[in-house]
């Protein structure tokens, strides 16, 4: 009798899983015709890992259209973290547990290398967000495309210390040094005092999971922390930790996705075991005045330990700055931006990003120059490359510090704003100097790139900025500045370099070797195709010197190639 029963109950099963799959798989045959660029149509990472041999990176998604809506797991594979295929969707809204939505969650690759996802659903009218697991369907599978939640789900729910609707993206999990037990931490926001909060969860199984008493750091009037990372680095090198990684060779990080300003920041500190508790470095500001991965449009970020090459990785999504009738008329709206290596400066004060080695293989016609000089004034082009596609690399500089203009220190926590005052077209002391990117030939659109100098208290101060305020003769396109100061003793080195990715609506900027970043979305109406071009400019008072400059054309990769 149980017999048939359960063979009834499987056959069931069956029907619902055939049926949901069908009705994903046509949805996603339509929109595969629309799979062009890089990554598109893919809105916020989820949960990256390594499975032999693999990258698996997933990303919320919305099958049926190019808005928020109808959140899926969009899933691709990689060898190379550049090049990248298009599988169905992994984990999509199928059962009781995650009917209105599956948001955003980590893999946590086990000790017995079997990977387990936990991620976020969206139930009772989208009132509540549980947390769920996931595992893979078939091991056998290279690609891990089939998933299957147990129906014991949801493994967390939300109790009345916690608000329904602020409670997801799960971390990775990291085991205690003692080897029993996991703990994860959960983003949320505590009502008094509009409190974020890293929620700790414990499990001795990674099913069964217990609420701890305190959570893992929490910070009042920050607001509701979106997909928290926390992981170790470190300490000299760059070589990547595990997740697990704990004791006197590591410092750990903490970073979260204020949804109020819809941007990211981080703290280095110290992870105590046996506490569960982390506590930031108390140089370090927890907040949105705190240290940021990318000073731009950067967020929902996620990064993994990647064992084949002993580094941790970090990829980060980019929205749209156009309308949003701009993203329905393309069929696709927000990128994934190019996997950035990340390690602890040997300051120990920040970190540090470097694309990942593998997209220098994409470089193709490479031009370079050097001890080039920029009066005043003056800029120059950079030619026979075609720039809509490229990897610049330069070097500027300083002939002299003496012109430098006077800091105004009640700009100290918001580079943005002085950067807004002092734009690329600003006339200055030491800079504006830097990269005009996406500038057609007469410079009537063009994205700036740029470094400037001032005096402070007997020192100097370096802000990094783009300003793309003349990138497109569009209207209506939100072309905010952004901008950062940067850690560097510029008195002693006199020198500073730049690395800027470009790629017909993204510009990805790595200034002082990877110690500041910002990325840009733009969209240049004249300077497209053949007429997108590559200037250097200075706006200063002093010379400034290109001591070297490469450029390379970058070939396009395979950006969710059909398999
Ligand atoms: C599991 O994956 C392997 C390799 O792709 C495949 O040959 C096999 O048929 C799959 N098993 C099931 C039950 O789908
Ligand atoms: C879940 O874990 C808690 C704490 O370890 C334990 O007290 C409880 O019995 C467990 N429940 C189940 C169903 O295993
Ligand atoms: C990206 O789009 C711009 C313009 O609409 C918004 O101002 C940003 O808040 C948004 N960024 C994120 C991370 O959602």
């Amino acid at each position: 009798m149980s017999n048939t029963l359960s063979k009834l109950w499987l056959t069931l099963v069956a029907i619902f899983l055939l049926v949901s799959l069908q009705k994903v798989n046509s949805s996603h045959r339509f929109l595969r015709e629309y799979f062009t660029y890089f990554f598109k149509k893919k809105i916020r990472v989820a949960g990256p890992f390594y499975y032999k041999g693999i990258y698996h990176l997933f990303y919320q998604y919305n099958p049926y259209g190019s808005v928020w809506g109808n959140i899926v797991w969009g899933h691709s594979v990689s060898t190379d973290l550049i090049n990248w295929y298009a599988l169905d969707p992994a984990i999509y809204p199928s059962k009781p547990f995650d009917i209105y939505g599956c948001w955003s969650g980590s893999a946590t690759v086990l000790p017995d290398g079997m990977p387990v996802i936990l991620y976020t659903g969206i139930v009772d009218n989208f009132k509540t967000q549980v947390q769920n697991i996931a595992f893979p369907a078939n091991l056998s599978d290279p690609l891990l495309r089939e998933w299957d939640k147990p129906d014991y789900n949801p493994v967390i729910s939300s109790d009345p210390s916690i608000s329904a609707t602020q409670f997801r993206d799960p971390t990775t999990a990291w085991l205690h040094p003692d080897n029993k037990h996991w703990s994860i931490a959960i983003g949320g926001t505590r009502e008094v005092g509009q409190r974020g909060v890293a929620i700790l969860y414990r499990s001795k199984d990674f099913v069964n999971w217990t609420k701890a008493k305190h959570p893992l750091h929490s910070s009042k009037g920050t607001g509701m922390w979106e997909c928290p990372d926390f992981f170790p680095v470190a300490v000299g090198g760059r070589e990547g930790r595990d997740t697990s990684a704990t004791g006197r060779g590591v410092k750990h990080v903490l970073k979260v996705s204020l949804d109020r300003t819809r941007f990211e920041y981080y703290t280095l500190g110290t992870y105590y075991p046996a506490l569960d508790r982390y506590l930031p470095d108390q140089a370090l500001v927890d907040g949105s005045d705190g240290l940021r991965y990318d000073y731009g449009n950067f967020y929902a970020s996620k990064t993994f330990f990647d064992p084949a090459k002993r580094r941790r990785v970090l990829t980060g999504w980019a929205n749209e700055s156009d309308t949003i009738a701009d993203d329905v008329s393309k069929g696709w709206s927000g990128v994934i931006l190019v996997p950035r290596e990340l390690w602890l400066d040997e300051n120990g004060r920040q970190l540090l990003q470097w694309p990942v080695e593998e997209f220098d293989r994409l470089r193709s016609k490479h031009v370079s120059l050097a001890n080039q000089v920029v009066n005043p004034g003056g800029f120059f082009r950079v030619n026979n490359i075609d720039a809509v596609q490229a990897d610049v690399e330069v070097t500027f500089e300083i002939s002299s510090l003496e012109k430098a203009e006077d800091f105004d220190p009640s700009y100290v926590g918001d580079a943005q704003a002085y950067c807004a005052r002092h734009a690329a077209d600003v006339k200055g002391g030491v800079g504006p100097f830097g990269l005009y990117v996406l500038a057609d030939p007469a410079l009537e659109e063009r994205t700036a790139v740029f470094f400037k100098v001032f005096k402070h208290k007997r020192k100097h101060v370096v802000l990094f900025c783009h300003d793309p305020t003349r990138s497109t003769k569009r209207e209506n396109i939100y072309k905010p500045t952004f901008a950062g100061f940067v850690d560097v003793d510029i008195d002693s080195s006199k020198t500073i370099s730049l690395r800027s990715l470009i790629d017909h609506s993204v510009v990805e900027s790595f200034g002082a070797g990877g110690k500041i970043c910002i990325t840009s979305r733009v969209y240049p109406s004249l300077a497209i195709g053949r007429d997108a071009h590559l200037f250097v400019f200075n706006n200063g008072a002093v010379d400034v010197k290109v001591s070297e400059l490469n450029a390379w054309e970058i070939r396009t990769p395979f950006m969710n190639k059909e398999i």
